[in-house]
């Protein structure tokens, strides 16, 4: 699937997606742990002690295009995540910045793992 029915703005879709190029290997990340259908990495741009994405590996847009089973998977893969950065406990926030009000950026959708310090709310 790509992201042609794109809902927010043009998606360049799985041949020039940011996203999809550290999937492939062609742009270096920081891994923090994977699965067959997801991949976790660091914020190049970190906003708090932990901040990870988890990724599916395919190219979706947005959260809304995910099936329920991979959706399933970007959360346990997140909440593994939480748990192998020692906040599981502390508590962390999972943001899904979706679309041009949400603030998303990157077109290839991203669960946002943020923690390790108390977290403000609401958000701006
Ligand atoms: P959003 O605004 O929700 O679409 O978040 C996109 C995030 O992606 C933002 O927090 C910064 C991060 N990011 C952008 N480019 C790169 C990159 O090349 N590598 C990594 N690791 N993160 C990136």
């Amino acid at each position: 699937s790509n992201g042609t029915n794109s809902r927010y703005q043009y998606d360049a879709g799985v041949t020039d997606c940011l996203f999809c190029r550290i999937v492939a290997g062609e742009i270096p990340a920081t891994v923090v742990t994977e699965t067959d259908t997801t991949l976790a990495f660091r914020d190049i741009d970190p906003k708090a002690p932990t901040h990870v994405l988890v990724i599916p590996k395919e190219h979706h847009q947005a959260v809304g295009d995910l099936d329920p089973a991979l959706a399933g998977q970007v959360l346990a893969t997140a909440h593994q995540v939480a748990k192998s950065e020692g906040i599981d406990s502390s508590g962390y926030r999972l943001v899904f910045n979706t679309g041009r009000d949400g603030g998303q950026t990157v077109f290839h959708v991203h669960c946002h793992v943020l923690g390790g310090r108390a977290l403000t709310w609401p958000p701006g």
